[in-house]
């Protein structure tokens, strides 16, 4: 499936836009995160297959086989799965044994800091560094108080943390250090398969991801214990047929989450081939536009290009909010990623209401970032469309910002009550 623009790919005067009035650029709505489908057919098979064996999840053959598909992929021992990335992260932190206060991102999906929360650990947010938006080792250094016991980065967008910095600071300081890898599958850092690094690394297979088990994710590491007490705990610490080892859940992947892997990770290269269209189309559509960033990916490494994400800063002749809004109309749903920043979600705003002060480079990326769709559902022609769109936007400076407002101004007055 591909994009269908309502407009005929016909560029449009801003005066026509969705938000003024006009139809909107696109019939359906485009959505960031619409989900990478593998062969269709292939799928059925491993269905009617499952099916047919009535083995539908419990460490099934298919779940086998995707944990040795992804860890031979990666490069890695050992790929446990499970039901989705947050239980993995659940899983992973506990299976590492860390406790305490641990260092953290702020700049990401909000279940990679409900997870240390969840298992009753301390999350201490840690500012980003601007050009990578991930943890800032620097800061990480100056953070580390006697209570620390581990750091938890996050790859971003898929591009890797500093990870030797934080490799160095970890083993110096005694550290516990994990990644979530959620955004990270299929992506290297100086010719490694993200995976293998820290203790563990965390990876989601949620339908929005590279490749999608509907819901899913893995831990995968190179650690034989951890690996072990993953795999126990995962499945409420059976060891044998009535034998508990240890507490556990309920974190496993089902069959039929598998057979979607398996089929996505088949169809992986035309995931990465698709995205890297996507990608080069978005660049160069929006090439010279003043105060829009694309943000950027390492050219030497491999890299699942699944965010396509721009960073709209102050000299831009519209607010990040407001060409958001003017996109919505178009029915191009963009996504500010990671906005308000998890230090502004509750609980995290209530039990550190002062944290913002030290998050200065988190606090004015929250503002500035977009994610815009891409994935197989995408095409060029509607990147192109898409990106006419913010050029218009852009170029209609001060004249359309004051429309926007009227408009914000009209809406609000239509939602008081007894206004017109
Ligand atoms: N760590 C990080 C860094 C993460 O980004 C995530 C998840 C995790 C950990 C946790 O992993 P999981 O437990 O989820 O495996 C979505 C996803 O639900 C979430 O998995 C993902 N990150 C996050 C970045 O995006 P929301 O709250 O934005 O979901 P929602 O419902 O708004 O959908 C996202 C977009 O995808 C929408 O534009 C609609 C579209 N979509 C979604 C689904 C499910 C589709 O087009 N088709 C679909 O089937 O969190």
């Amino acid at each position: 499936m591909t994009a269908e623009p309502a407009s005929g790919g016909r560029r449009r005067r801003a005066s026509e836009l969705a938000l003024f009035g006009g139809p909107p650029a696109f019939a359906e709505p485009l959505h960031v995160g619409s989900p990478n489908i593998g062969d269709r057919d292939r799928l059925m098979e491993r269905i009617g297959g499952l099916l047919d064996r009535r083995w539908l999840t419990n460490e099934g053959p298919l779940v086998r086989e995707f944990e040795e598909a992804v860890a031979a992929f990666l490069g890695v021992r050992h790929c446990v799965a499970m039901s989705s990335g947050t239980v993995a992260l659940q899983i992973a932190i506990r299976a590492a044994g860390m406790i305490g206060e641990t260092l953290v991102s702020p700049l990401t999906f909000v279940a990679t800091v409900h997870a240390l929360q969840w298992q009753g650990l301390t999350p201490r947010f840690c500012d980003v560094d601007p050009a990578t938006h991930n943890l800032d080792p620097h800061r990480v250094e100056e953070m580390i108080t006697p209570r620390t016991t581990g750091i938890l980065g996050v790859h971003l967008w898929g591009r890797p943390c500093a990870i030797e910095a934080l490799t160095a600071i970890a083993e110096r300081r005694g550290l516990t250090l994990i990644f979530d890898a959620a955004h990270a599958f299929g992506c290297s850092h100086r010719g490694q398969m993200i995976g293998a690094f820290g203790r563990a690394e965390v990876l989601s297979f949620h339908a929005t991801k590279f490749v999608n088990t509907f819901e899913g994710g893995a831990i995968v590491t190179n650690d034989d214990d951890l690996a072990e007490r993953a795999r126990l705990m995962r499945n409420h610490g059976f060891a044998d047929y009535d034998e508990v080892s240890c507490v556990g859940t309920n974190g496993k992947m089902s069959e039929v989450a598998a057979a979607m892997g398996l089929t996505s990770l088949e169809a992986r290269d035309r995931f990465y081939d698709d995205n890297r269209r996507n990608y080069d189309a978005y660049r160069a559509g929006l090439e010279g536009i003043g105060g829009v960033d694309l943000i950027a990916y390492d050219e030497d490494e491999l890299c699942n290009r699944n965010y396509v994400v721009i960073e709209v800063d102050e000299s831009a002749s519209l607010a990040r909010d407001d060409l958001q809004r003017l996109l919505w109309a178009e029915n191009v749903l963009a996504r500010r990623y990671f906005f308000p920043g998890c230090h502004r979600a509750e609980p995290y705003r209530s039990l550190f209401p002062r944290a913002g002060l030290e998050l200065p480079e988190t606090e004015r990326l929250t503002g500035r970032l977009l994610a815009l769709p891409t994935g197989t559902a995408m095409d060029a022609a509607s990147i192109d469309v898409v990106t006419d769109l913010i050029r218009r936007a852009m170029a209609g400076g001060p004249q359309l910002s004051r429309r926007l407002q009227m408009a914000r101004s009209a809406a609000a007055d239509i939602s008081t009550p007894g206004g017109g």
